[in-house]
């Protein structure tokens, strides 16, 4: 009886919840040409569609099984999906890489489809747009749809998000993306990322900004003063961050945490790989270096060295790698798969320890199933990423750029003790111990923006975004003491002088 009850109150609750919000139209834009971006926002999608809104998607990867309510706009035939070669990834070379991208997303505009959606006059009640790069080219959609916008971030963070929500990031205990550090940072490494982030401001200002304003004049015929005031229609972010996982930092109402969002239920393990699994009598050992990363700029050297140091182990390896391979070599406890349940797999208990590339992704994937890393980090957040696993103990990082078989074998090893699990057991808890699941969460601010559609563009966020540079930094107060100081100092100094001289 108690349980028909709960049931039936369970069932009235949802159906409450359902009606809260009326049917909504929403737009997404996603144009990442990286699939594991997009896969940070799909469980948002269908969840939004499993409470009765209808969703128009701009993205590269449709999905494959139709839905009633979704549709898309393919957007794939534009883009060339290039892969991030594993070496020369430096702090210029991925300024050149975003401004390169920027043209290339602007092109977007340009696609028959998008651009007679945009013609149409056909209204929106909401727009989701990935925060990124890409982000400024978009944001003018959602006053042509008459629609307000938030954007998901498929990252922890990203440089002017907090900016656009209205608040100062402090470098003395916030590492940029693109150091080594974490929020612990020694005299020199303040020294490091002080100064990188000030380049990264820079570039972003000086560089980024003319770029930006050259796209807005061109594509939709408006004046823009900075990359950063072209957000600030932004109501909230949501960013794949959840802060017991990574680092504790304030944050503005408007940033919502929904680390772990992607992480979707459990699905059965394809044979194959599951009668490897369960064959193995010492455990598995997985490895992979994502999709964003092209596995052929590997080279046949290191590839012999992953398997040299592979062949030593007695746990039996599983690798993702998709590129030409020298098959004599492969060790008997090796197998190799072009692809791989990642998720699946972690989550198997057979399945010991991760050795990955550190992409925010499978870092998360890795902390909801409970097991070590080893962290091969290459460009991008990834080092920053493995920063963090190894200062928690719950990861053993190799140079890229010194993966020998050795230092691979010994850290599989220094991984695989019982340290590493317990603390990452300890992680797992800590990142689970919240009041609602990342994708409740994200649907609530969701639909808490289309409910509050009007009010929402300055509700979540601080003044500080409309403020000059002079003011948020206190310059004009700082001149309206200093001034009368001075102007008195010159007064009497000349006083004095022309009373010396009578
Ligand atoms: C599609 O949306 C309409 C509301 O616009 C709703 O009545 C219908 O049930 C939805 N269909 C599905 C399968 O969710
Ligand atoms: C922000 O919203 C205002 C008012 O809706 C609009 O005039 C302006 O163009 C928008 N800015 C951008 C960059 O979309
Ligand atoms: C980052 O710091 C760790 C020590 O905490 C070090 O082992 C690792 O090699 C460093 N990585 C890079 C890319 O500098
Ligand atoms: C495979 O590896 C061996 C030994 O390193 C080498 O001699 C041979 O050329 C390689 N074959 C291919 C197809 O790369
Ligand atoms: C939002 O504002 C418009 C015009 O200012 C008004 O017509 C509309 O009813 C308002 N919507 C809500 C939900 O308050
Ligand atoms: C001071 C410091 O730790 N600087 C590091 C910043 O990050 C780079 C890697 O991207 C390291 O090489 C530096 O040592």
């Amino acid at each position: 009886m108690k349980s028909i009850v709960f049931a039936y109150a369970v069932v009235v609750f949802c159906a409450l919840a359902v009606a809260q919000t009326k049917s909504s139209e929403i737009l997404v834009i996603f144009p990442t040409t990286a699939q594991s971006h997009y896969r940070v926002v799909r469980p948002l999608i269908h969840r939004l569609l499993d409470r009765g809104h209808k969703i128009l998607a701009i993205t590269n990867f449709p999905d494959a099984v139709e839905r009633a309510n979704l549709s898309h706009i393919d957007i794939s035939g534009l883009k060339p999906h290039s892969k991030f070669e594993t070496n020369n990834n430096g702090i210029i070379r991925s300024i050149k890489r975003v401004i390169g991208n920027t043209y290339t997303y602007a092109t977007i505009l340009n696609h028959p489809t998008v651009a007679k959606l945009l013609r149409s006059g056909r209204k929106f009640d909401l727009v989701i747009a990935e925060f990124f790069t890409s982000t400024p080219i978009f944001a003018p959609i959602a006053t042509v749809v008459d629609a307000p916008i938030v954007g998901f971030c498929p990252m922890i963070t990203f440089p002017w998000m907090n900016q656009v929500m209205g608040m100062e990031t402090t470098v003395s205990y916030m590492p940029t993306l693109l150091n080594n550090s974490t929020d612990q940072m020694t005299f020199l490494q303040r020294i490091s990322n002080t100064v990188k982030s000030a380049f990264i401001e820079v570039s972003f200002n000086w560089i980024y900004d003319s770029v930006i304003r050259e796209i807005y004049k061109n594509h939709y015929g408006i004046q823009t003063e900075s990359t950063i005031k072209t957000m600030a229609n932004l109501s909230m972010i949501m960013t794949n961050d959840y802060h017991s996982m990574f680092l504790p930092f304030p944050k503005p109402p408007g940033i919502i945490e929904v680390g772990g969002i992607h992480v979707v239920d459990e699905k059965p393990i394809p044979q194959d790989l599951n009668d490897f699994i369960n064959n193995a009598d010492h455990g598995v050992v997985l490895f992979s270096l994502g999709s964003v990363v092209s596995e052929a700029s590997l080279g046949a050297d290191k590839l012999c060295h992953i398997l040299d140091a592979f062949s030593k182990l007695k746990q039996r390896v599983i690798m993702k790698f998709d590129a030409e391979k020298n098959k004599t070599q492969l060790p008997a406890n090796v197998k190799i798969v072009k692809w791989f349940p990642q998720r699946d797999l972690l989550a198997h208990p057979k399945v010991l320890l991760f050795i990955s590339h550190a992409g925010i992704m499978s870092v998360i994937e890795t902390i909801h199933c409970g097991k070590p890393m080893v962290g091969i980090p290459i460009f991008g957040d990834q080092i920053f990423n493995t920063k963090l696993l190894i200062e928690k103990q719950v990861a053993v990082t190799v140079d890229y750029k010194h993966l020998e078989s050795n230092r691979l074998f010994n850290a599989i090893n220094e991984a695989l003790t019982e340290k590493y699990t317990i603390n990452m057991k300890k992680l797992q808890q800590l990142y689970n111990d919240r009041p609602h699941s990342p994708l409740e969460t994200a649907v609530y601010w969701t639909e808490y923006v289309i409910r509050n559609k009007n009010e929402s563009k300055e509700l979540l966020k601080s003044q500080k975004v409309h403020l000059n540079f002079y003011q948020s930094n206190l310059i004009d107060i700082f001149a309206a003491f200093l001034l009368p100081l001075i102007m008195a100092i010159y007064i009497i100094q000349r006083t004095m002088k022309r009373l010396r001289k009578h």
